[in-house]
């Protein structure tokens, strides 16, 4: 059944929210958008059906239509673009609050840089596309895919074993909207506390629901595959990794095993 998502939206978060039935990617048309300076800051496109949908580093984001969260969103941050990631960190965050009446919190993990795991699955994904408007001034379209009513074999085979959607995890359906309006008030809180405030926070809070400081772990970095105990995060939300030998290493893309 179609749902009503336009009334989802928070004091900046989805001031203005589309809902468009099928399109290839809602962070391909936001963030055309907003390189072209017609969407404002704030502004959603939810899409029922993507044809198209991108994660990162080319790879596809899968959903039947109608049973999941797609949808993107138009951030313009006062921060550095170095510090663009932040802004990933941070809807990861919202979005973890946000979910947290439908499971329990602390079942929730982060996973660097921007998923959120429960049961050791993938429930959600996210998609940072930073720009530069016509103005001059950075944005990021953080495109969010959050799995809802997906049963079993909604998935396609290869992500049976690794995803998961809240239907799963709780045995019954959930309104979509139900769970949008809860996750766009927590990412508006986040989101207008790192324009208020800067973006100092995110890095620690972040960690703690990560729990992988002082772990050792395996980043698929590009081609090769790096080892080394996890330090944290650094300012610009960058992983820090111990190397066997002591060095440092920043890592700002890859995936941890
Ligand atoms: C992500 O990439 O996790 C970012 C996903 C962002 C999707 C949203 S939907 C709305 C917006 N518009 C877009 O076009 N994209 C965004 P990454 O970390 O690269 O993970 C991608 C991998 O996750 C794939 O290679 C699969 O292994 C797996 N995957 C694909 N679909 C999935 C799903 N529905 N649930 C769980 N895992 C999935």
């Amino acid at each position: 059944m179609p749902e009503d998502f336009t009334s989802c939206g928070a004091e900046l978060i989805g001031r203005s929210i589309r809902v468009l039935p099928v399109i290839d990617s809602t962070n391909d048309l936001l963030k055309a958008e907003a390189e072209d300076s017609i969407s404002d800051e704030g502004d959603i496109i939810i899409a029922e059906h993507q044809t198209a949908g991108r994660g990162r580093l080319d790879r596809q984001w899968e959903s039947p239509p109608g049973k999941s969260l797609l949808l993107s969103i138009l951030l313009k941050p006062e921060i550095l673009s170095e510090k663009l990631q932040l802004a990933g960190l941070m809807i990861s965050l919202g979005i973890l609050d946000g979910l947290n009446g439908y499971l329990e919190s602390e079942s929730i993990r982060l996973k660097w840089p921007n998923d959120l795991i429960v049961g050791g699955r993938k429930l959600c994904g996210i998609l940072s596309d930073a720009g530069v408007d016509k103005t001059g001034r950075n944005f990021v379209v953080a495109g969010i895919g959050i799995n809802i009513n997906q049963t079993p074999t909604d998935f396609a085979e290869p992500l049976r074993d690794t995803a998961t959607s809240l239907y799963i995890m709780t045995g019954s359906q959930h309104s979509r909207s139900a769970v949008l309006k809860q996750v766009i008030a927590r990412v508006d809180e986040h989101y207008r506390r790192l324009k208020t405030e800067g973006g100092y926070w995110i890095a620690p809070a972040w960690l703690e629901r990560a729990g992988i400081s002082g772990r050792e772990i395996e980043v698929k970095e590009n081609k090769s595959t790096i080892r080394g105990v996890c330090k944290g995060l650094n300012e610009d939300g960058a992983l820090l990794l111990e190397l066997p030998e002591g060095a440092i290493r920043e890592i700002y893309s890859g995936d941890v095993n």
